[in-house]
């Protein structure tokens, strides 16, 4: 059988590098798009460039969205792309609906337009249901997003939903709870944590200063929560599934683990700066992902613990180098 081709739109990011991986290992021949830059944007794809094709594209231009899948003529589109720091939605709420909303139906439209017959996968967020309804959240609980960021998300859900139901399109929508890894960027808080850790311990800092403390989110394995993502276009038919742990931590929680993970104490370093706060804040997430387990067989492999312990190595193993001491 001939392989099947694969686009990742946000390729660069954290989910578009283990996406690629993993597809990779699965023979797929895998084209990924990427914005214009001045800068080299290849760091987390680097080790499979010459295993992958690069085309340009911007979800704000619709053109270069029916370009793209005219070119690369794939069998399966992963939507990663998106503006996806949240506090960045509230200084750039616009932008943000623009990547992160609007984006989602040019995609859409680009399909509807080339080849109607690919399967479609949308990166949608537990940031949707924000001041949560109930607990745990399930593919039934209602949003209330509480950032321009989930608000915009919502959008993406619903209009993936919409083109399912209007044009009988194979577009799912997977609402991903927190994934991370040594890949994940700087500003999120987990591995502004383990990044952290790693310079303390080796003598390159002294403080680190985060926000909310108290805010709980169910943080699973971004190379876990790939392969739920391919699971999904695997099926004869589209639905929504809920990615998650079940499992939820505070920030300080995390904090702890990182900070036992090279013996140091975590109240000697932490400084709680009202900086980081957000105008509003989702308190508390955790997903129920009994559906995914049962349709699809899915299941997290790595643990909260693993996770903290593994990218604190790998930030100690990657700053090493540059240590005085
Ligand atoms: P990420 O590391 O921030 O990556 C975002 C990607 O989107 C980057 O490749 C970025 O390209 C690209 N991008 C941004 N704006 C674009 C535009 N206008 N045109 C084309 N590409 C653009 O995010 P991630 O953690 O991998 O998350 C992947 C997706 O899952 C996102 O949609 C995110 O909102 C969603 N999600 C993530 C989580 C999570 O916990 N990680 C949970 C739920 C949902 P550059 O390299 O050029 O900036
Ligand atoms: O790591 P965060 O910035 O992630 P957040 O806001 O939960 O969003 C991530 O997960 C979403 C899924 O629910 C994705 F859709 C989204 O794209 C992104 O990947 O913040 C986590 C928590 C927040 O409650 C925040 O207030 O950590 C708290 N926090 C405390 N101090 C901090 C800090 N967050 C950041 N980024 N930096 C801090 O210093």
């Amino acid at each position: 059988m001939a392989s099947k081709t694969a686009l990742i739109t946000g390729i660069t990011g954290q989910d578009g590098s283990y996406l690629a991986d993993f597809l990779l290992s699965k023979g797929y021949r895998v084209v990924g798009m990427t914005r214009r830059s001045s800068t080299d944007v290849h760091e987390r794809i680097r080790a499979v460039l010459d295993r992958i094709e690069i085309v340009s594209g911007d979800l704000l231009d619709q053109s270069s969205m029916t370009s793209v899948l005219a070119e690369a003529q794939p069998d399966e589109v992963y939507n990663l792309a998106a503006q996806s720091f949240v506090p960045a939605s509230w200084s750039q709420p616009v932008l943000t609906g623009e990547f992160t909303g609007l984006g989602v139906t040019r995609i859409l439209e680009a399909i509807r337009h080339v080849s109607p017959k690919i399967k479609f996968y949308q990166a949608s967020s537990s940031e949707m249901f924000g001041k949560v309804v109930e607990v745990p959240q399930t593919e039934r609980t209602p949003f209330y997003p509480r950032s321009p960021y989930g608000v915009a998300k919502a959008y993406g859900h619903w209009i993936t939903i919409n083109y399912r139901e209007s044009y009988d399109l194979f577009a799912t929508s997977g609402i991903s709870f927190n994934h991370e890894s040594p890949r994940r960027g700087l500003e999120f808080v987990t591995r502004k944590i383990s990044d952290a850790v790693a310079r303390i311990k080796l003598g390159m800092l002294d403080k680190l200063h985060l926000g909310n403390l108290e805010a709980a989110r169910d943080w699973g394995f971004a190379g876990d929560y790939v392969r739920a993502m391919w699971l999904m276009l695997q099926q004869e038919s589209p639905d929504d599934y809920v990615i998650a742990t079940g499992r939820t931590h505070k920030v300080r929680d995390f904090c702890k683990l990182a900070f036992d993970a090279v013996d140091l104490v975590w109240e000697d370093h932490v400084v709680v700066d009202p900086h980081f706060y957000r105008p509003a804040e989702v308190d508390h997430l955790v997903g129920d992902a009994s559906k995914i387990r049962r349709v699809l067989g899915w299941q997290p492999e790595t643990s909260f613990e693993e996770l903290v312990e593994m990218m604190v190595r790998a930030d100690l193993d990657r700053l090493r180098p540059f240590a005085l001491v």
